[in-house]
């Protein structure tokens, strides 16, 4: 039997944007930049396809060199990046959508390879993660990590607002920051990846304030309608804290305080068991006074049970978006899903990227 999915299609005020329905295409990397690290014209191609999603949000888009961490992903810090977004917010706008760039430093899960002057990636402290990037070669372990001087974090904190603003000369919507999944500010977040002695490690205060003060480099640039923030308080990328609740109850008080427009929860270890963690989602949405985006291995219905039961505003999903470029309308008809294949989901060309069918090709 269908459950009654109406709740999906109902319009949604989320800060200063208007949204036509409750599905969010979550960000996806997909490693298909060119040269210089600029979108290419078939990624304008790829956004413009998912247009009738609720709110599109990039993939991860680097603020700086130093913020990449894995092969071909995009950036947000040169005049050529740029220009280069801006025909993909342009293809975007003419189609009708409406899309966000997620700003993304991944702190110690990169590669001296990709790193400015093949120098060592940076974090909280000097922890590497036991976890994996992708290369020229294909998958490989991320390179010993060196702690961020105390001097250096006003830079970063630039980064970010700098960022904002090429996102804006870009003519995207607004924009989401990256705090999940063991990247840089997850890393200063949590206490496993966080073993610092200064105004930055120690109390969960302490390690919050990265993550808010990014928060407010942003808000410089883009008014807190346009401003929202993705969170996962599970271990990913071998990062973890030892009282997520604790540390995420904090987090989201102090970004209610900031107004921001929307949390983005990956509930549950992100791509996997959605019971990873004992947190109580519910709570922190209670807590925070704009929009709920739910993620994580969300279906159809599971989705139209939580925005009908008020759990969340809004529900984002991945992998059903890469297959599936008029999500809204199969959810709408309650149609068939394309399947997403795998192995073309990090790098590559239009294969498993802008061809898969829409219903009325696949008819
Ligand atoms: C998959 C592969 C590489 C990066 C994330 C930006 O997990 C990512 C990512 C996902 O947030």
């Amino acid at each position: 039997m269908s459950v009654d999915a109406d709740a999906l299609f109902q319009p949604f005020t989320l800060g200063d944007l208007t949204l036509p329905n409750r599905l969010v295409m979550a960000p996806l990397t997909r490693n298909r930049a060119a040269e210089g690290d600029v979108a290419r014209d078939i990624t304008a191609t790829y956004y413009a396809q998912r247009a009738s999603a609720g709110l599109l949000i990039s993939e991860g888009s680097q603020i700086s060199h130093q913020g990449q961490g894995y092969l071909r992903t995009p950036g947000i810090y040169s005049p050529a990046q740029v220009a280069h977004w801006r025909k993909v917010t342009d293809a975007v706008h003419r189609a009708g959508g409406r899309i966000l760039i997620q700003l993304w430093h991944v702190g110690r899960v990169s590669h001296t390879s990709l790193q400015p002057g093949g120098g060592a990636p940076v974090g909280p402290s000097p922890l590497r993660a036991q976890t994996k990037t992708f290369l020229e070669e294909g998958f490989a372990e991320v390179s010993e990590p060196r702690a961020l001087d105390l001097s250096e974090i006003p830079g970063i904190l630039r980064d970010y607002e700098n960022a904002a603003r090429n996102a804006k000369e870009a003519g995207f919507d607004g924009v989401e920051i990256h705090a999940a999944n063991g990247y840089l500010l997850d890393q200063f977040m949590k206490d496993g990846s966080n073993h610092r002695t200064d105004s930055y490690g120690g109390s969960i205060e302490n390690r919050a304030r990265l993550t808010i003060e990014a928060a407010e480099a942003v808000l410089k640039v883009w008014d807190k309608g346009r401003v929202g923030i993705r969170l996962s308080p599970a271990k990913v990328n071998d990062t973890e804290d030892s009282n997520p609740q604790a540390l995420f109850s904090h987090v989201v008080e102090k970004l209610d305080g900031l107004g921001l427009a929307y949390i983005h929860m990956i509930e549950g270890a992100t791509q996997g068991d959605r019971n990873a963690v004992d947190v109580d989602y519910e709570g922190l949405r209670r807590s925070f006074r704009g929009a709920y985006i739910a993620n994580n291995g969300y279906s159809r219905d599971m989705a139209a049970e939580a925005v009908a039961s008020g759990n969340a505003d809004l529900v984002a999903f991945g992998r059903l978006f890469i297959a599936n470029p008029d999500l809204v309308e199969r959810f709408r008809l309650n149609a068939p899903l394309n399947e997403p294949d795998r192995a073309t989901f990090y790098g590559g060309g239009t294969e498993g990227y802008t061809e898969y069918p829409g219903l009325d090709e696949a008819a």
